[in-house]
């Protein structure tokens, strides 16, 4: 069943620190590209943040991950793109970057990105698996961004990751780097398909309607 989300009763707090936050970022953005690793250069909502799936009540094989849509008309190759998670209070901040030369992402198609307990074990689902600089577990409330030769692609702010299934995106809607700021535009997905007996989200597919 997929349960409607109550609106974000402080997001115009949130936004607002966010602002500040990637105003920060771009101020003090290397003027070279993270190591030796070769960037696509992207517009803003070239690509964008779709579904995240949180650490999980009870053993879990499906994993961690954070889904991107490309919503440009191009595929567009992700090595050097580079996250970053923190809290809300922006505390507790992360970094990684695809070091996968040849990791592409189709027009109109998705990656998953994420994050296995035990490291290596990447599941058929999980497209490319961060490694220690991965946080134990996805903040609960926290502001993801995404960058591409230093150049800010999207972000969002997001509540309450749940504990069963992910936080993903009305699959009703059309997604782009805009709609993905509204809280009141996710939902979650704790939908069960059997034979499995875990909540797994959709990583890879469009997200199912937000009801
Ligand atoms: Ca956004
Ligand atoms: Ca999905």
């Amino acid at each position: 069943m997929i349960k409607p989300r109550s609106r974000f009763s402080c997001a115009q707090q949130y936004v607002y620190i966010s602002i500040v936050l990637l105003g920060f970022l771009t101020v003090t953005g290397c003027e070279r590209g993270p190591l030796d690793l070769v960037c696509t250069p992207m517009e803003v909502g070239d690509l964008v943040f779709s579904e995240l799936r949180g650490n999980q009540t009870g053993d879990d094989t499906a994993g961690q991950w954070i889904e991107v849509y490309n919503s440009s008309a191009s595929p567009l190759n992700l090595s050097g793109l580079t996250l970053t998670l923190m809290k809300l209070d922006g505390s507790s901040l992360h970094e990684f970057v695809v070091r996968d030369q040849v990791l592409d992402i189709s027009a109109g198609g998705f990656v998953v990105l994420g994050h296995m307990d035990t490291p290596g074990s990447l599941p058929d689902h999980m497209d490319y698996e961060f490694g220690d600089a991965f946080p134990s577990k996805l903040f609960t409330d926290g502001i993801l961004e995404m960058r591409s030769c230093q150049a800010t692609i999207d972000w969002i702010a997001y509540q309450d990751l749940p504990k069963t299934g992910s936080l993903a995106f009305d699959g009703n809607l059309a997604l782009t780097f805009e709609a993905n700021d509204q809280q009141e535009n996710w939902c979650v997905d704790d939908t069960i398909v059997l034979p499995a007996e875990a909540a797994l989200g959709t990583p890879g597919e469009t997200n199912r309607p937000c009801e």
